[in-house]
């Protein structure tokens, strides 16, 4: 079994991967999250690589699972929440020898070996089920599972032992992480009997008997309460938050010591002094949403999506459109008040767009300021006439649905009389239960129905 230290087997996993080709164990398993990498894609990949590759159920010879954060190693320094989950210890008190896992420890695409083929891996989802990107046009055929809490795309297979298929797990919960938990780390048993908390039905606990490392099932255990509770706003979103959110911070808080109930101890610790649930939670948010130190730039990759749609209206020969979607922790108000101006805004954006050949770029923000309160807004920018007739029927098919009302009188809207090709809207969206995962699908159906 690889080793129980989580930093030794990150370690390990990064040694797999970076085994020259004719050495390489074939195929080699990677656990992959999507490609804004937040927090629940990056953390979920870690805790489904770590509690799969520790599942003794699982006996396949390639039992090392490779975690692989869906992003360049540049990025990681734009995500300081994450640094603070993979830290065992709260972040008030981080230094440089503290205890925990380094931003750098983490495997990322630039660390991919570019002679790596599909026939060399096979690759498991987490919080997503369909890989895009350069990941998609190199390894979409080696994908075997997913667990997920995205619109199913159809494209993960079914689950077939003989293949070695599956797990394919596409279920409500607030986070991801919520459903790797319940997936690898505790046994089905758990499910039909939540209230038995023995010690022997839990993968984790048992693991922790068996061999106890406080440092990293600490980790372990911060990297899953980290994304569930940035995720379903501590807990206390109802729409959000659903049981198997609240079983999974349980677990994972039944190894900091913190016993609900009187139930009898699951894990041979004493109780984390570092942690308190809406301290970290607190915590944690406070770092997401601090981007007054980033440029446009930096903002518009910080969480970034991309698709490609083909219009019914299209001619052979004709590309796909493609739409890239950056979700922004601030409103707009304050990106053109601390971050710089109208025209620096629209420069980068202009160049973001073109550095990835987009057809439409938008921006979702969500802010959730305590003074201004919870508000979304959303701007797009089709940057030619295909991209133009496929954002006039989304327009036309969502206003309504989205109360989408002009943001700050227009004044970042373009109409099609000043650039006969370019067309811009800016929004507010008064409908605030439409997230991204609704967003997105209406506007990649408007593109196909263009
Ligand atoms: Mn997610």
């Amino acid at each position: 079994m690889p080793p129980r230290s989580l930093a030794a087997f990150l370690k390990a996993a990064r040694a797999a991967l970076n085994t020259p080709a004719a050495r390489r164990p074939s195929p080699l398993t990677i656990v992959v999250g999507n490609e804004s990498a937040d927090l629940d894609s990056l953390c979920s990949a870690v805790l489904a690589a770590y509690f799969r590759s520790h599942t003794p159920q699982h006996n396949a010879a390639d039992t090392l699972h490779i975690p692989l954060s869906n992003l360049r190693r540049e990025d990681l320094k734009l995500r300081p929440e994450l640094a603070a989950a993979l830290s065992s210890t709260s972040s008030s008190k981080q230094t440089s020898d503290a205890p925990g896992i380094s931003l750098d420890s983490l495997i990322t695409l630039s660390d991919l070996p570019e002679d790596l083929t599909a026939a060399d891996t096979r690759w498991l989802l987490v919080d997503h089920n369909a890989l895009t990107g350069e990941l998609a046009r190199r390894f979409s055929s080696s994908v075997i599972g997913c667990i997920d809490h995205h619109v199913d795309e159809g494209s993960v297979p079914l689950p077939d032992a003989s293949k070695g298929f599956g797990p394919r797990v596409i279920e409500k919960a607030g986070s991801c992480a919520s459903l790797v938990i319940n997936e690898f780390s505790a046994s089905t048993a758990m499910a039909a009997d939540t209230a038995d908390m023995t010690a022997l039905k839990y993968i984790w606990s048992r693991l922790a008997a068996e061999e106890p490392d406080v440092e990293t099932d600490r980790t372990l255990a911060r990297l899953t309460l980290a994304p569930i509770l940035i995720d379903t706003s501590n807990l206390k979103s109802p729409s959000k938050t659903v049981d198997i959110d609240r079983q999974s911070t349980s677990l994972a808080e039944a190894v900091l010591g913190v016993t609900a109930g009187g139930n009898a101890p699951l894990f041979p610790y004493d109780k984390d002094p570092e942690y308190e649930r809406t301290v970290f939670f607190e915590e944690l948010s406070r770092l997401k949403d601090d981007i007054s130190k980033l440029s446009y730039n930096d903002i518009l990759r910080k969480d970034y999506k991309q698709w490609h749609e083909e219009p019914s209206t299209a001619t052979s020969g004709q590309t796909p459109l493609a739409l890239g979607m950056s979700t922004v922790v601030q409103g707009f108000d304050y990106l053109l008040n601390e971050i710089g101006d109208n025209e620096t805004l629209f420069e980068e954006l202009r160049a973001f767009a073109k550095h990835r050949d987009l057809d439409i770029a938008a921006i979702m923000t969500v802010q959730t300021d305590k003074k201004a309160g919870f508000g979304r807004q959303l701007l797009i920018w089709a940057f030619n006439e295909r991209a133009t007739r496929a954002m006039r029927i989304f327009v036309g098919t969502n206003t309504e649905r989205l109360q989408l009302a002009p943001w700050g009188d227009g004044k970042l809207d373009k109409g099609i009389a000043t650039e006969p090709n370019e067309w811009r809207a800016c929004w507010t969206q008064g409908s605030l239960e439409y997230s991204r995962k609704q967003l997105a699908p209406y506007l990649r159906e408007a593109m196909r129905s263009s």
